[in-house]
C-alpha cells in the first residue's frame, strides 16, 4: 500500500543550480533586511550584501582558489553569518560542499576527507591543527584556510565593487551534486551521502507548499542547531533564507544566551531537538525571561523522539505555543514529514503528514510485505528529495534501497493513521542519536576492538534518565589482566565527547550473537536490569 501526501505533488521541481533557484525565491521582502544577525556580536549581512557576496565570492573561488566542477570544500567550522554565502558561492561553481560536524577529532575528520577528498578545507581557527593533522592522516594535498581568513575575505568582497563576480552556472540539478554530509544509514562507518541540486532544493518547496505556519509568517529564525548537520543546513542555509526570513545565528550552544537572544532580537521560531526542548520544559533559567513568551511563536522538535509530555511541559511554559514535531533524515534531505498548513487536527505524538510528492510504504521487515493503517512497518520512502546514493559505496547504496532501486528504506518503524499522520515507534537500524547527533555502533566497536586487552564488544543505545536523548553504551569481553578503566581512558582519548560511553561500559563474559555472527543489538538494548557499569 502506497501512502501520498495530502497536498498532492509538489508543483515545481527545480531542476537547475539550487544557489539559482534560492535567487529565483517568489519571497520578495526587502533586500535591506538582516538576513544573518551574529548572537554575540549583533554583526549583520543583509539580503542585499549576501546576493552581492555569493557572486563574488563564487568568481573568487574560481580565480583564486581554482575551484571547478564537482572539487569539494569541506567546511569544519562553527555556525556564522557568512555560512551561506560560502555554501552558495561554492554550487555556484558546481563544485560540492561537505560539511564536518565540529566536534569531530582528527582520525573523524580524516575519515571523511580521505572519503570527500577536498580541494580547499575551511576551517574554523580554533580547529586549524585538528584540520591540518586530519588532511596528514588522509594523505591530501588540498589547502587549509581558517574562517576568518574566510569570513574577511566576504567582508571585503561586499565593499569592492570592482570584483568579477560569478553567476549561478546552469547545470542538470537532477545529477549535480550539492552535498556530502556523512550519515551511518542503517549500518556501518560514516558514508558521504550524495544529495543533488534537486534533492536539497526540492525539500525547500516540500516544506513551503505544505505553508505550514513556520513558513507563512515572517519569523525571525534562531539558528542553534549546527548548520554542518542536514536539520540546521536545511532549515538555516536554506530554508531561511528562501523564505528571506533575518535567521540569527548562534557559533554554539549556550542556553541563557539563546533565552537572552529571543528577547533581544525577538526570535519567533526555533527548530530543536529534544534534550533543549526538554531545557525549555525544566530549566529554572526560563522563567528569568518572561518575555519570551512574547515573542516565540512556533517551535519544532526533530532529530530524535520525544514524548508528547514533554512537548505538552515545554509548550505550557512558553504560553502554550506551537511544538511541532520534523522527521527525516540525512539521505532524505531531510524532511518527509511535517505538519499542516493550518495544524488543525495535528496530534504533537506524530511526525505529521507526508510532504509533497513524497511517498510511503510501511513494510515488515519479517515478511517483506506492505502493512496498512495503525500496523507497524519500517518506514520506506520515495520522491525527489531522495538521495542519489552513497558516495563511492556501492553495496551499502544497493543496501539501504529495496530490490527495485525505487524505494528508500530508513531503518525506523513507523505506524500511520487514518489521517496520515505517521508516528516513529522504533529504530531496527543500529545507528544511536545522541543529543541529535548520529553515533555510529560499528565505529565504536572497531576502536574498542582495536585494544589489545579487548576480545569482544558491542556498543547500543540507552535512553537517558529524562527520556529525551540515547548514550552509547558499550559490552565488552576483556583479557583476564585488563583493566576495565584503563581501557574507556584509552577508549574516550580516541573519540570525540559526544561518542564517549556516557551510558557506561558493561564487562561481560560474551556478547550474544545470532547464528550468522550477528551482533543481538536488540537483547542488548532490551536488558531490563541495570549494569554494573565501569
Ligand atoms: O540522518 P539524521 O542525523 O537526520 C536527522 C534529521 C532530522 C530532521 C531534519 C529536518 C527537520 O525538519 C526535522 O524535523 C528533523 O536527524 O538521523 C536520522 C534519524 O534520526 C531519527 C530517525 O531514527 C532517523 O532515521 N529521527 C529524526 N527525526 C525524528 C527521529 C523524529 N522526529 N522522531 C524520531 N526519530
Amino acid at each position: 500500500m502506497i501512502f501520498t501526501s495530502p497536498w498532492g505533488p509538489l508543483k515545481n521541481w527545480p531542476k537547475r543550480n539550487g544557489a539559482q533557484y534560492m535567487v529565483d525565491s517568489p519571497f520578495r521582502e526587502s533586500l535591506d533586511r538582516p538576513a544573518f544577525i551574529d548572537a554575540p556580536t549583533g554583526e549583520v549581512i543583509t539580503i542585499r550584501e549576501q546576493r552581492t557576496a555569493i557572486r563574488r565570492l563564487a568568481a573568487r573561488f574560481q580565480d583564486e582558489y581554482d575551484l571547478k566542477k564537482d572539487d569539494v570544500v569541506l567546511l569544519f567550522g562553527f555556525n556564522t553569518i557568512h555560512t551561506h554565502t560560502i555554501h552558495m558561492a561554492t554550487l555556484s561553481v558546481l563544485a560540492v560542499v561537505s560539511p564536518a560536524n565540529i566536534m569531530y577529532n582528527a582520525s573523524e575528520l580524516a575519515h571523511q576527507a580521505s572519503v570527500v577528498q577536498p580541494k580547499l578545507v575551511i576551517a574554523a581557527d580554533n580547529k586549524l591543527d585538528i584540520a591540518r593533522e586530519a588532511i596528514r592522516h588522509a594523505k591530501i594535498d588540498t589547502t587549509v584556510v581558517s574562517y576568518s581568513q574566510m569570513q574577511n575575505e566576504i567582508r571585503h568582497l561586499i565593499h569592492n565593487p570592482s570584483a568579477r563576480e560569478q553567476a549561478p552556472i546552469d547545470c542538470d540539478g537532477t545529477t549535480q551534486h550539492a552535498y556530502y554530509c556523512f550519515s551511518s544509514g542503517t549500518s556501518g562507518l560514516p558514508k558521504g551521502v550524495i544529495t543533488t541540486h534537486l534533492n536539497i532544493a526540492s525539500n525547500i518547496g516540500q516544506q513551503v507548499e505544505t505553508n505550514s505556519g513556520m513558513i507563512r509568517e515572517l519569523h525571525v529564525f534562531g539558528a542553534v542547531l549546527p548548520m554542518s548537520h542536514i536539520y540546521g543546513l536545511n532549515s538555516f542555509v536554506w530554508l531561511s533564507q528562501y523564505r528571506q526570513v533575518t535567521c540569527v545565528v548562534f557559533p554554539s550552544f549556550d542556553f541563557e544566551m539563546l533565552l537572552q537572544s529571543i528577547v533581544k532580537y525577538r526570535i519567533s521560531m526555533l527548530a530543536l531537538v529534544p534534550p533543549i526542548i526538554l531545557l525549555f520544559a525544566k530549566h529554572p533559567l526560563v522563567a528569568k525571561y518572561p518575555d519570551i513568551k512574547k515573542y516565540l511563536k512556533f517551535v519544532k522538535s526533530g532529530a530524535a523522539p520525544i514524548s508528547s509530555s514533554t512537548i505538552d511541559l515545554a509548550s505550557s511554559r512558553l504560553g502554550n505555543l506551537d511544538i511541532t514535531q520534523g522527521y527525516g533524515l540525512t539521505e532524505t534531505s531531510p524532511v518527509t514529514h511535517t505538519t499542516g498548513w493550518d495544524e488543525k487536527g495535528y496530534d504533537n505524538s506524530t511526525v505529521g503528514w507526508l510532504v509533497p510528492s513524497c511517498e510511503a510504504r510501511l513494510v515488515d521487515p519479517d515478511t517483506g510485505k506492505d502493512v496498512g493503517y495503525n500496523e507497524r512497518g519500517e518506514l520506506w520512502v520515495r520522491g525527489p528529495n531522495i538521495m542519489a546514493g552513497y558516495l563511492k559505496d556501492e553495496k551499502s547504496t544497493k543496501n539501504t534501497f529495496s530490490d527495485d532501486g525505487e524505494w528508500f528504506k530508513t531503518g525506523d518503524v513507523a505506524v500511520v493513521d487514518k489521517s496520515g499522520q505517521f508516528q516513529i515507534v522504533d529504530r531496527i537500524k543500529e545507528l544511536i542519536k545522541s543529543k541529535g547527533h548520529q553515533v555510529a555502533p560499528a565505529e565504536l566497536e572497531a576502536i574498542l576492538l582495536s585494544h589489545p586487552k579487548v576480545s569482544d564488544a558491542a556498543v547500543v543505545g540507552v535512553r537517558d534518565e529524562d527520556g529525551v536523548t540515547e548514550l552509547p553504551r558499550a559490552y565488552a569481553v576483556l583479557h583476564a589482566d585488563a583493566n576495565p578503566r584503563d581501557v574507556l581512558s584509552w577508549f574516550n582519548k580516541k573519540v570525540s565527547k559526544h561518542k564517549r560511553f556516557w551510558g557506561g561500559m558493561v564487562v561481560v563474559d560474551a556478547i550474544p550473537k545470532s547464528p550468522s555472527g550477528k551482533i543481538l543489538r536488540r537483547f542488548l538494548r532490551d536488558k531490563k536490569e541495570e549494569p554494573k557499569n565501569v
